[in-house]
Protein backbone atom coordinates (compact mmCIF):
# COMPACT_ATOMS: atom_id res chain seq x y z
CA UNK A 1 0.00 0.00 0.00
CA UNK A 2 1.65 3.60 -1.16
CA UNK A 3 1.18 6.31 1.18
CA UNK A 4 0.55 8.51 -2.06
CA UNK A 5 -2.54 6.46 -2.26
CA UNK A 6 -5.92 8.58 -2.48
CA UNK A 7 -3.96 11.43 -4.29
CA UNK A 8 -6.14 11.12 -7.51
CA UNK A 9 -8.67 9.68 -8.65
CA UNK A 10 -8.73 8.47 -12.23
CA UNK A 11 -12.03 8.78 -14.09
CA UNK A 12 -12.64 5.94 -16.72
CA UNK A 13 -16.22 6.26 -18.49
CA UNK A 14 -17.06 3.78 -20.80
CA UNK A 15 -19.94 3.03 -23.18
CA UNK A 16 -21.10 0.18 -24.51
CA UNK A 17 -22.95 0.37 -27.45
CA UNK A 18 -23.90 -2.33 -30.17
CA UNK A 19 -27.36 -3.86 -31.57
CA UNK A 20 -30.13 -5.12 -29.87
CA UNK A 21 -29.10 -8.87 -28.92
CA UNK A 22 -25.27 -8.00 -29.74
CA UNK A 23 -24.88 -9.08 -25.90
CA UNK A 24 -24.14 -5.50 -24.00
CA UNK A 25 -25.82 -7.08 -21.02
CA UNK A 26 -24.06 -9.79 -20.73
CA UNK A 27 -20.63 -8.33 -21.28
CA UNK A 28 -20.89 -6.13 -18.64
CA UNK A 29 -22.97 -8.35 -16.43
CA UNK A 30 -19.16 -10.87 -16.59
CA UNK A 31 -16.82 -7.67 -16.87
CA UNK A 32 -18.51 -6.36 -13.28
CA UNK A 33 -18.17 -10.01 -11.89
CA UNK A 34 -14.82 -10.55 -12.71
CA UNK A 35 -13.77 -7.21 -11.18
CA UNK A 36 -15.85 -7.30 -8.25
CA UNK A 37 -14.79 -10.98 -7.03
CA UNK A 38 -11.71 -10.66 -8.78
CA UNK A 39 -8.71 -13.49 -9.46
CA UNK A 40 -5.74 -12.83 -11.15
CA UNK A 41 -5.24 -16.36 -12.43
CA UNK A 42 -8.56 -16.01 -14.11
CA UNK A 43 -8.95 -12.30 -15.18
CA UNK A 44 -5.53 -10.67 -15.66
CA UNK A 45 -5.81 -7.46 -15.61
CA UNK A 46 -2.58 -4.62 -16.47
CA UNK A 47 0.39 -5.61 -15.55
CA UNK A 48 1.00 -9.25 -14.86
CA UNK A 49 0.00 -10.31 -11.32
CA UNK A 50 -2.07 -6.67 -10.55
CA UNK A 51 -4.63 -7.69 -7.69
CA UNK A 52 -7.73 -5.33 -7.12
CA UNK A 53 -9.04 -4.48 -3.59
CA UNK A 54 -11.12 -2.51 -2.05
CA UNK A 55 -13.90 -2.55 -4.64
CA UNK A 56 -17.10 -0.62 -4.09
CA UNK A 57 -19.90 0.00 -5.80
CA UNK A 58 -21.24 3.37 -6.08
CA UNK A 59 -24.26 5.51 -6.76
CA UNK A 60 -25.19 6.37 -10.11
CA UNK A 61 -25.76 9.67 -11.58
CA UNK A 62 -28.30 11.79 -11.63
CA UNK A 63 -30.89 11.26 -14.27
CA UNK A 64 -28.96 7.14 -14.65
CA UNK A 65 -31.39 4.41 -13.97
CA UNK A 66 -28.59 2.03 -12.00
CA UNK A 67 -27.36 -1.23 -13.88
CA UNK A 68 -29.28 -4.35 -12.60
CA UNK A 69 -26.24 -6.31 -12.08
CA UNK A 70 -27.65 -8.41 -9.50
CA UNK A 71 -31.16 -8.88 -11.42
CA UNK A 72 -28.87 -9.56 -14.60
CA UNK A 73 -26.53 -12.35 -13.04
CA UNK A 74 -29.19 -13.77 -11.80
CA UNK A 75 -31.50 -13.75 -14.94
CA UNK A 76 -28.09 -15.55 -16.27
CA UNK A 77 -27.83 -18.66 -14.04
CA UNK A 78 -31.74 -18.91 -14.02
CA UNK A 79 -32.14 -20.19 -17.39
CA UNK A 80 -32.36 -16.53 -19.51
CA UNK A 81 -35.29 -14.98 -18.18
CA UNK A 82 -34.43 -11.23 -17.90
CA UNK A 83 -35.20 -8.83 -15.29
CA UNK A 84 -38.16 -6.71 -16.67
CA UNK A 85 -36.12 -2.87 -18.30
CA UNK A 86 -37.21 0.20 -16.91
CA UNK A 87 -35.24 2.57 -19.39
CA UNK A 88 -33.21 1.93 -22.27
CA UNK A 89 -29.93 2.86 -20.95
CA UNK A 90 -28.42 2.39 -17.74
CA UNK A 91 -24.98 2.65 -15.59
CA UNK A 92 -23.02 0.84 -13.08
CA UNK A 93 -20.28 2.82 -11.38
CA UNK A 94 -17.45 1.72 -9.20
CA UNK A 95 -14.77 2.13 -7.98
CA UNK A 96 -11.45 -0.03 -6.48
CA UNK A 97 -7.48 0.44 -6.27
CA UNK A 98 -5.27 -1.43 -8.42
CA UNK A 99 -2.15 -2.71 -7.26
CA UNK A 100 -0.19 -1.62 -10.54
CA UNK A 101 -1.76 2.26 -10.02
CA UNK A 102 0.76 3.37 -7.36
CA UNK A 103 -0.69 7.05 -7.59
CA UNK A 104 -4.32 6.74 -7.63
CA UNK A 105 -7.44 4.52 -7.74
CA UNK A 106 -10.06 3.75 -10.12
CA UNK A 107 -13.51 5.26 -10.76
CA UNK A 108 -15.07 3.01 -13.17
CA UNK A 109 -18.23 3.88 -14.75
CA UNK A 110 -20.11 1.93 -17.40
CA UNK A 111 -22.74 2.64 -19.56
CA UNK A 112 -25.32 0.10 -21.36
CA UNK A 113 -26.42 2.59 -24.10
CA UNK A 114 -29.01 0.68 -26.91
CA UNK A 115 -27.11 1.12 -30.30
CA UNK A 116 -30.78 2.02 -31.91
CA UNK A 117 -30.70 5.34 -31.32
CA UNK A 118 -27.58 5.36 -33.38
CA UNK A 119 -30.25 5.36 -36.33
CA UNK A 120 -31.50 8.63 -35.01
CA UNK A 121 -27.90 10.39 -35.42
CA UNK A 122 -29.01 12.00 -38.39
CA UNK A 123 -31.05 14.39 -36.35
CA UNK A 124 -28.81 16.11 -34.71
CA UNK A 125 -27.74 19.80 -36.42
CA UNK A 126 -31.16 19.10 -38.69
CA UNK A 127 -34.41 20.32 -38.42
CA UNK A 128 -37.08 18.72 -39.81
CA UNK A 129 -36.42 19.53 -42.80
CA UNK A 130 -32.91 18.27 -43.36
CA UNK A 131 -34.33 15.40 -41.76
CA UNK A 132 -36.83 14.43 -43.85
CA UNK A 133 -35.04 14.99 -47.02
CA UNK A 134 -32.16 13.07 -45.29
CA UNK A 135 -34.43 9.83 -44.85
CA UNK A 136 -36.47 10.31 -48.08
CA UNK A 137 -33.23 10.08 -50.40
CA UNK A 138 -32.04 7.19 -48.28
CA UNK A 139 -35.31 5.57 -48.91
CA UNK A 140 -35.70 6.02 -52.13
CA UNK A 141 -32.38 5.05 -53.63
CA UNK A 142 -32.01 1.87 -51.24
CA UNK A 143 -34.23 -1.07 -53.45
CA UNK A 144 -34.93 -3.12 -49.79
CA UNK A 145 -35.98 0.19 -48.26
CA UNK A 146 -38.10 1.51 -51.26
CA UNK A 147 -39.70 -2.16 -50.99
CA UNK A 148 -40.55 -1.66 -47.71
CA UNK A 149 -41.67 1.46 -47.61
CA UNK A 150 -44.12 1.36 -51.43
CA UNK A 151 -47.57 2.13 -49.33
CA UNK A 152 -45.77 5.36 -47.55
CA UNK A 153 -44.30 6.77 -50.98
CA UNK A 154 -47.64 6.33 -52.37
CA UNK A 155 -49.34 7.76 -49.30
CA UNK A 156 -46.64 10.88 -49.67
CA UNK A 157 -48.03 11.35 -53.36
CA UNK A 158 -51.91 12.26 -52.01
CA UNK A 159 -51.85 16.24 -51.42
CA UNK A 160 -55.42 15.05 -49.46
CA UNK A 161 -53.25 12.94 -47.07
CA UNK A 162 -53.86 12.96 -43.33
CA UNK A 163 -51.50 12.67 -40.70
CA UNK A 164 -53.24 9.82 -38.95
CA UNK A 165 -52.88 7.56 -42.55
CA UNK A 166 -49.40 9.05 -43.45
CA UNK A 167 -48.01 7.97 -39.98
CA UNK A 168 -50.11 4.64 -40.26
CA UNK A 169 -48.07 3.85 -43.48
CA UNK A 170 -45.02 5.41 -42.13
CA UNK A 171 -45.21 2.95 -39.20
CA UNK A 172 -46.14 0.12 -41.52
CA UNK A 173 -42.64 0.58 -43.60
CA UNK A 174 -40.75 0.46 -40.24
CA UNK A 175 -42.23 -2.54 -39.04
CA UNK A 176 -41.74 -3.76 -42.74
CA UNK A 177 -37.74 -2.92 -42.56
CA UNK A 178 -37.72 -4.66 -38.81
CA UNK A 179 -39.27 -7.83 -40.32
CA UNK A 180 -36.37 -7.44 -42.33
CA UNK A 181 -33.29 -7.02 -40.19
CA UNK A 182 -32.71 -3.38 -41.41
CA UNK A 183 -31.78 -1.76 -38.44
CA UNK A 184 -32.06 2.02 -39.78
CA UNK A 185 -34.85 2.79 -38.10
CA UNK A 186 -35.55 6.10 -37.61
CA UNK A 187 -37.36 7.30 -34.66
CA UNK A 188 -35.62 4.41 -33.16
CA UNK A 189 -38.44 4.56 -30.42
CA UNK A 190 -40.38 2.17 -32.80
CA UNK A 191 -37.84 -0.22 -32.70
CA UNK A 192 -36.78 0.38 -28.83
CA UNK A 193 -38.87 3.18 -26.83
CA UNK A 194 -37.53 4.81 -24.14
CA UNK A 195 -38.88 2.26 -20.75
CA UNK A 196 -36.36 -0.28 -22.96
CA UNK A 197 -39.11 -2.33 -24.58
CA UNK A 198 -38.48 -3.44 -27.94
CA UNK A 199 -40.45 -4.21 -30.62
CA UNK A 200 -41.17 -8.34 -31.15
CA UNK A 201 -41.60 -10.18 -34.33
CA UNK A 202 -44.86 -10.10 -35.42
CA UNK A 203 -46.90 -9.62 -38.91
CA UNK A 204 -46.00 -6.56 -39.79
CA UNK A 205 -50.05 -4.93 -39.84
CA UNK A 206 -50.00 -5.82 -36.00
CA UNK A 207 -46.48 -3.99 -35.40
CA UNK A 208 -47.27 -0.88 -37.21
CA UNK A 209 -50.44 -0.83 -34.77
CA UNK A 210 -48.59 -1.66 -31.73
CA UNK A 211 -45.84 0.77 -31.84
CA UNK A 212 -44.90 4.64 -31.84
CA UNK A 213 -42.99 6.70 -34.36
CA UNK A 214 -42.08 9.37 -31.76
CA UNK A 215 -41.92 10.08 -28.38
CA UNK A 216 -45.44 8.27 -27.67
CA UNK A 217 -49.10 8.01 -29.11
CA UNK A 218 -50.23 11.48 -29.17
CA UNK A 219 -46.36 12.78 -30.40
CA UNK A 220 -45.52 10.92 -33.40
CA UNK A 221 -44.02 12.38 -36.66
CA UNK A 222 -42.34 10.69 -40.18
CA UNK A 223 -40.66 12.31 -42.70
CA UNK A 224 -42.26 14.55 -45.48
CA UNK A 225 -41.57 15.43 -48.54
CA UNK A 226 -41.49 19.15 -50.33
CA UNK A 227 -44.64 19.31 -51.23
CA UNK A 228 -45.95 18.28 -47.83
CA UNK A 229 -43.70 20.68 -46.15
CA UNK A 230 -45.48 24.03 -46.69
CA UNK A 231 -45.44 26.31 -43.31
CA UNK A 232 -48.51 26.95 -41.90
CA UNK A 233 -50.19 23.98 -42.75
CA UNK A 234 -51.18 21.78 -39.91
CA UNK A 235 -49.50 18.98 -40.69
CA UNK A 236 -46.13 20.38 -41.19
CA UNK A 237 -46.31 22.28 -37.82
CA UNK A 238 -47.28 19.32 -35.77
CA UNK A 239 -44.48 16.83 -37.40
CA UNK A 240 -42.12 19.91 -36.86
CA UNK A 241 -42.71 20.44 -33.37
CA UNK A 242 -43.17 16.44 -32.24
CA UNK A 243 -39.79 16.50 -34.23
CA UNK A 244 -38.05 18.95 -32.13
CA UNK A 245 -39.23 17.55 -28.93
CA UNK A 246 -38.16 13.77 -29.75
CA UNK A 247 -34.76 15.31 -30.48
CA UNK A 248 -34.24 16.94 -27.34
CA UNK A 249 -35.79 14.67 -24.83
CA UNK A 250 -34.35 11.41 -26.70
CA UNK A 251 -31.51 12.28 -29.44
CA UNK A 252 -29.32 14.81 -27.29
CA UNK A 253 -29.74 13.12 -24.04
CA UNK A 254 -27.99 9.56 -25.77
CA UNK A 255 -25.78 11.51 -27.61
CA UNK A 256 -24.43 13.37 -24.92
CA UNK A 257 -23.87 10.32 -22.89
CA UNK A 258 -21.98 9.00 -25.65
CA UNK A 259 -19.94 11.60 -25.57
CA UNK A 260 -19.29 12.22 -22.15
CA UNK A 261 -17.13 8.80 -22.64
CA UNK A 262 -13.56 8.41 -22.58
CA UNK A 263 -13.85 4.71 -24.18
CA UNK A 264 -16.03 3.40 -26.31
CA UNK A 265 -16.87 -0.66 -26.47
CA UNK A 266 -18.42 -1.60 -30.43
CA UNK A 267 -20.04 -4.71 -30.28
CA UNK A 268 -20.02 -5.85 -33.99
CA UNK A 269 -21.96 -9.21 -33.52
CA UNK A 270 -19.92 -11.35 -37.01
CA UNK A 271 -22.41 -14.45 -36.03
CA UNK A 272 -25.49 -12.22 -36.38
CA UNK A 273 -24.60 -10.83 -39.46
CA UNK A 274 -23.22 -13.74 -41.40
CA UNK A 275 -26.36 -15.22 -40.15
CA UNK A 276 -28.70 -12.31 -41.22
CA UNK A 277 -27.42 -11.87 -44.37
CA UNK A 278 -25.59 -9.08 -46.47
CA UNK A 279 -28.07 -6.50 -45.99
CA UNK A 280 -27.66 -6.76 -42.25
CA UNK A 281 -24.17 -6.44 -42.77
CA UNK A 282 -24.40 -3.35 -45.12
CA UNK A 283 -26.81 -1.67 -42.16
CA UNK A 284 -24.77 -2.52 -39.46
CA UNK A 285 -22.03 -0.93 -41.08
CA UNK A 286 -23.83 2.09 -41.67
CA UNK A 287 -24.62 2.39 -38.40
CA UNK A 288 -21.20 2.51 -37.40
CA UNK A 289 -20.03 5.05 -39.92
CA UNK A 290 -22.99 7.03 -38.67
CA UNK A 291 -21.51 6.68 -34.74
CA UNK A 292 -18.13 7.81 -36.22
CA UNK A 293 -19.55 10.65 -37.55
CA UNK A 294 -21.67 12.05 -34.41
CA UNK A 295 -19.44 11.50 -32.22
CA UNK A 296 -15.90 12.79 -33.81
CA UNK A 297 -13.42 10.12 -31.25
CA UNK A 298 -9.75 11.54 -31.32
CA UNK A 299 -7.84 13.53 -29.47
CA UNK A 300 -9.40 17.12 -29.44
CA UNK A 301 -7.23 19.26 -30.22
CA UNK A 302 -7.69 22.43 -28.78
CA UNK A 303 -6.88 20.89 -25.40
CA UNK A 304 -4.23 18.32 -27.21
CA UNK A 305 -2.29 15.61 -25.17
CA UNK A 306 -0.78 17.84 -22.79
CA UNK A 307 -3.60 20.36 -21.36
CA UNK A 308 -5.79 16.60 -21.67
CA UNK A 309 -3.27 15.08 -18.54
CA UNK A 310 -3.22 18.24 -17.05
CA UNK A 311 -6.96 18.66 -16.47
CA UNK A 312 -6.83 15.03 -15.05
CA UNK A 313 -4.67 16.24 -12.36
CA UNK A 314 -6.24 19.76 -11.82
CA UNK A 315 -9.90 20.09 -12.32
CA UNK A 316 -12.63 19.03 -10.92
CA UNK A 317 -14.35 16.24 -12.40
CA UNK A 318 -17.17 17.98 -13.81
CA UNK A 319 -14.86 20.58 -15.76
CA UNK A 320 -13.09 18.45 -17.19
CA UNK A 321 -13.14 17.91 -21.05
CA UNK A 322 -14.44 14.46 -21.81
CA UNK A 323 -13.71 12.99 -25.30
CA UNK A 324 -12.94 9.71 -26.68
CA UNK A 325 -9.78 8.57 -26.86
CA UNK A 326 -10.50 4.96 -27.65
CA UNK A 327 -12.30 2.20 -29.58
CA UNK A 328 -12.64 -1.36 -28.82
CA UNK A 329 -13.94 -3.31 -31.56
CA UNK A 330 -15.53 -6.21 -30.03
CA UNK A 331 -16.70 -9.52 -32.07
CA UNK A 332 -18.62 -11.16 -29.38
CA UNK A 333 -19.64 -14.52 -28.91
CA UNK A 334 -16.65 -16.29 -29.50
CA UNK A 335 -17.88 -19.62 -28.57
CA UNK A 336 -20.61 -19.99 -30.91
CA UNK A 337 -17.80 -20.57 -33.62
CA UNK A 338 -15.37 -23.02 -33.64
CA UNK A 339 -11.71 -22.43 -32.28
CA UNK A 340 -10.14 -22.89 -35.47
CA UNK A 341 -12.32 -20.24 -37.11
CA UNK A 342 -11.94 -17.77 -34.05
CA UNK A 343 -8.54 -15.83 -35.88
CA UNK A 344 -11.22 -15.30 -38.27
CA UNK A 345 -14.04 -13.72 -36.29
CA UNK A 346 -11.24 -10.89 -35.52
CA UNK A 347 -10.38 -10.41 -39.40
CA UNK A 348 -14.01 -9.86 -40.27
CA UNK A 349 -14.23 -7.16 -37.64
CA UNK A 350 -11.23 -5.46 -38.69
CA UNK A 351 -12.15 -5.40 -42.68
CA UNK A 352 -15.88 -4.13 -41.79
CA UNK A 353 -14.91 -1.17 -39.69
CA UNK A 354 -11.27 -0.44 -39.25
CA UNK A 355 -10.93 2.04 -41.33
CA UNK A 356 -13.58 4.14 -39.18
CA UNK A 357 -11.04 3.83 -36.85
CA UNK A 358 -7.76 4.42 -39.09
CA UNK A 359 -9.34 7.56 -40.76
CA UNK A 360 -9.48 9.86 -37.16
CA UNK A 361 -6.02 11.02 -35.87
CA UNK A 362 -5.46 10.53 -31.93
CA UNK A 363 -7.64 7.59 -31.40
CA UNK A 364 -6.65 4.41 -30.26
CA UNK A 365 -8.35 1.69 -31.42
CA UNK A 366 -8.33 -2.17 -30.79
CA UNK A 367 -9.98 -5.25 -31.89
CA UNK A 368 -11.04 -8.26 -29.67
CA UNK A 369 -12.53 -11.21 -29.99
CA UNK A 370 -14.42 -11.89 -26.78
CA UNK A 371 -16.42 -14.67 -25.33
CA UNK A 372 -18.42 -12.92 -22.53
CA UNK A 373 -19.28 -16.25 -21.39
CA UNK A 374 -17.72 -19.08 -22.68
CA UNK A 375 -21.13 -21.49 -22.93
CA UNK A 376 -19.87 -24.18 -25.22
CA UNK A 377 -17.42 -26.68 -26.30
CA UNK A 378 -15.64 -27.56 -29.05
CA UNK A 379 -15.22 -31.28 -30.74
CA UNK A 380 -12.53 -31.69 -32.73
CA UNK A 381 -12.33 -30.35 -36.39
CA UNK A 382 -10.95 -30.70 -39.25
CA UNK A 383 -9.93 -28.26 -41.86
CA UNK A 384 -13.00 -27.92 -44.02
CA UNK A 385 -14.71 -30.36 -41.89
CA UNK A 386 -17.84 -29.49 -39.91
CA UNK A 387 -17.72 -27.40 -36.95
CA UNK A 388 -18.99 -29.26 -33.92
CA UNK A 389 -20.11 -27.73 -30.78
CA UNK A 390 -21.70 -29.06 -27.25
CA UNK A 391 -23.96 -27.08 -25.47
CA UNK A 392 -27.66 -25.98 -24.04
CA UNK A 393 -29.56 -25.30 -27.70
CA UNK A 394 -31.42 -22.07 -26.40
CA UNK A 395 -34.69 -22.97 -29.89
CA UNK A 396 -35.97 -25.85 -30.87
CA UNK A 397 -35.81 -27.01 -34.76
CA UNK A 398 -38.98 -24.69 -35.13
CA UNK A 399 -36.71 -21.24 -33.85
CA UNK A 400 -38.63 -21.59 -30.93
CA UNK A 401 -36.96 -20.64 -27.34
CA UNK A 402 -37.11 -24.37 -25.63
CA UNK A 403 -36.54 -24.53 -21.84
CA UNK A 404 -33.37 -25.83 -21.01
CA UNK A 405 -32.44 -29.60 -21.68
CA UNK A 406 -29.37 -31.65 -21.68
CA UNK A 407 -25.89 -30.26 -23.90
CA UNK A 408 -26.31 -31.49 -26.86
CA UNK A 409 -23.93 -31.21 -30.25
CA UNK A 410 -24.67 -28.93 -32.93
CA UNK A 411 -23.01 -27.75 -36.42
CA UNK A 412 -21.66 -24.02 -36.48
CA UNK A 413 -20.91 -22.67 -39.98
CA UNK A 414 -17.29 -22.58 -40.92
CA UNK A 415 -16.42 -18.47 -40.90
CA UNK A 416 -15.51 -17.48 -44.64
CA UNK A 417 -11.52 -15.60 -44.50
CA UNK A 418 -13.47 -12.63 -45.77
CA UNK A 419 -16.66 -10.76 -46.39
CA UNK A 420 -18.69 -12.58 -49.17
CA UNK A 421 -19.25 -10.61 -51.88
CA UNK A 422 -22.91 -11.52 -51.24
CA UNK A 423 -24.88 -14.16 -49.16
CA UNK A 424 -28.87 -14.74 -48.09
CA UNK A 425 -30.26 -14.62 -44.97
CA UNK A 426 -29.63 -18.08 -43.15
CA UNK A 427 -26.58 -19.25 -45.41
CA UNK A 428 -24.96 -19.35 -41.98
CA UNK A 429 -26.20 -20.39 -38.69
CA UNK A 430 -24.77 -19.89 -35.26
CA UNK A 431 -27.17 -21.68 -32.99
CA UNK A 432 -27.80 -20.14 -29.74
CA UNK A 433 -26.79 -21.35 -26.58
CA UNK A 434 -28.25 -20.69 -22.99
CA UNK A 435 -25.39 -19.07 -21.31
CA UNK A 436 -23.08 -21.30 -19.15
CA UNK A 437 -22.40 -18.82 -15.60
CA UNK A 438 -21.54 -20.67 -11.99
CA UNK A 439 -24.89 -20.16 -9.71
CA UNK A 440 -22.11 -19.46 -6.93
CA UNK A 441 -22.04 -15.61 -6.92
CA UNK A 442 -18.39 -15.14 -6.16
CA UNK A 443 -17.29 -17.27 -8.82
CA UNK A 444 -17.48 -15.36 -12.81
CA UNK A 445 -18.02 -17.28 -15.63
CA UNK A 446 -15.16 -17.97 -17.93
CA UNK A 447 -14.52 -15.56 -20.22
CA UNK A 448 -12.33 -15.13 -23.30
CA UNK A 449 -10.48 -12.36 -23.64
CA UNK A 450 -12.61 -9.80 -21.83
CA UNK A 451 -9.39 -9.24 -19.58
CA UNK A 452 -7.62 -8.20 -22.20
CA UNK A 453 -10.98 -5.90 -23.34
CA UNK A 454 -10.80 -4.75 -19.72
CA UNK A 455 -6.90 -3.58 -19.37
CA UNK A 456 -7.20 -1.57 -23.12
CA UNK A 457 -10.58 0.48 -22.04
CA UNK A 458 -9.43 0.88 -18.19
CA UNK A 459 -6.33 2.95 -18.28
N1 LIG B 1 -22.73 -18.20 -26.39
C1 LIG B 1 -22.69 -16.94 -25.99
N2 LIG B 1 -23.81 -16.22 -26.05
C2 LIG B 1 -23.75 -14.93 -25.67
C3 LIG B 1 -22.55 -14.33 -25.19
N3 LIG B 1 -22.81 -13.04 -24.91
C4 LIG B 1 -24.12 -12.85 -25.19
N4 LIG B 1 -24.69 -13.98 -25.63
C5 LIG B 1 -26.09 -14.20 -25.98
O1 LIG B 1 -26.57 -13.12 -26.77
C6 LIG B 1 -27.89 -12.79 -26.40
C7 LIG B 1 -28.04 -11.31 -26.22
O2 LIG B 1 -27.23 -10.85 -25.18
P1 LIG B 1 -27.57 -9.48 -24.41
O3 LIG B 1 -26.40 -9.18 -23.54
O4 LIG B 1 -28.89 -9.54 -23.78
O5 LIG B 1 -27.63 -8.45 -25.64
P2 LIG B 1 -27.96 -6.89 -25.61
O6 LIG B 1 -29.32 -6.75 -26.18
O7 LIG B 1 -26.93 -6.27 -26.50
O8 LIG B 1 -27.85 -6.41 -24.19
C8 LIG B 1 -28.22 -13.59 -25.14
O9 LIG B 1 -29.14 -14.60 -25.49
C9 LIG B 1 -26.92 -14.17 -24.70
O10 LIG B 1 -27.08 -15.44 -24.15
C10 LIG B 1 -21.37 -15.15 -25.13
O11 LIG B 1 -20.26 -14.74 -24.72
N5 LIG B 1 -21.50 -16.44 -25.56
MG1 LIG C 1 -29.19 -5.34 -23.03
Amino acid sequence: MSIFRGIKTTEARVGVVGLYNSGKTVLLTSLINHLQDHDPDRFPLGKPGTQLRKFTVKESDDGWVPFNYSGHRDALVNAGRWPAKSTDRSQFVCQFERSDWTFSDCLLKLYDLPGERIADAAMLGRDFTGWSERVLNLITNDTAYRDCSAAFLDALKNPQVTAKEILAAYRLALANLILRYKPLISPSTFLLDTKGQAARPMAPEALAEARFCGLDADSQFCPLPAALRRGGTALFEQFSSHYERYVEQVVVPTVAAFRSCTALVVLVDVTMLLAGGVGMYDDNRQIVRDLFDVLEPGENTVFGPLARGLSKVFLPHSWRPGWITRVAFVAPKLDLVHPLDRDRMQLLTRRMVERFATDRDGLRSQFFNVSSVVSTKALAAEPGGPRVLVGTPLRGADGRKVPPGAEQRFTSSELPNDWPSEWPAGQYTFPEVYPRVPTRKDYPPDQVNLDKLATFIID
